[in-house]
């Protein structure tokens, strides 16, 4: 058996970490998931109806056309030795009891905000909090939403200092690269000090 040079370098297989992306309707949770995986994102979605509309609100988000129904799916490799996967959670109420299912096993979140809609993800960040689980909060920097500095999103939100805030851009693979960094950092300090 002959083994290819690429699989000498390391014999030990990856250690592979799940995360969940959580946030309002129209955040950018499938755009982020969309930007950094390495396979084509597993998403479901529907055109939204008029039926839908009453519970799918789109103030705001005029623009949208479709809902995630299920989730968004998606891998990224991190370094050689580290895999995320990303699941997406359903951004509507009507969804929560899905929640309980993809927390588990998870290392952390994050939860995107959008700050011309920010109460739309507090019902995340509380779902995280009360469970104990670590999440990164990003805001999505849509062009011509006001930007506020990271205090202010902070007070807004109530969240504890030990939270980080990062700003992102959810369409930019860096740019969430570095949300997923802050997470898995986040969440290993945390678990080290828990
Ligand atoms: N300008 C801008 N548009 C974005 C950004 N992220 C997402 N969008 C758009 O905002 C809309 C909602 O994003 P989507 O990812 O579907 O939100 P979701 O409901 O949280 O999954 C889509 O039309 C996206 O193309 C962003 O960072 N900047
Ligand atoms: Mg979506």
């Amino acid at each position: 058996m002959s083994v290819r040079s690429e699989h000498t370098r390391s014999t030990a297989r990856p250690v592979a970490l799940k995360l969940l992306v959580a946030g309002g309707f129209g955040a950018g949770k499938t755009t982020l998931v969309g930007s950094v995986s390495e396979i084509k994102p597993l998403r479901t979605e529907e055109l939204l109806t008029e039926a839908g509309r009453p519970v799918d609100d789109t103030s705001g988000v005029e623009g949208k056309r479709t809902t995630t129904v299920a989730m968004d799916f998606g891998r990224i490799t991190l370094r050689d030795d580290l895999v995320l996967y990303l699941f997406g959670t359903p951004g509507q109420d009507r969804f929560w009891f899905l929640w309980d299912e993809l927390a588990r096993g998870t290392l952390g979140a994050v939860v995107l905000a959008d700050t011309r809609r920010l109460a739309d993800c507090f019902a995340a960040v509380d779902y995280f909090e009360r469970r104990g689980i670590a999440f990164t909060l990003a805001v999505n920097c849509f062009e011509g939403a006001d930007r506020y500095p990271e205090e202010d999103v902070r007070d807004a939100l109530d969240l504890d200092p030990g939270v980080p805030v990062v700003m992102c851009d959810a369409r930019e693979r860096e740019s969430v690269k570095d949300v997923l960094v802050s997470v898995v950092e986040h969440a290993i300090a945390t678990g080290a000090a828990g």
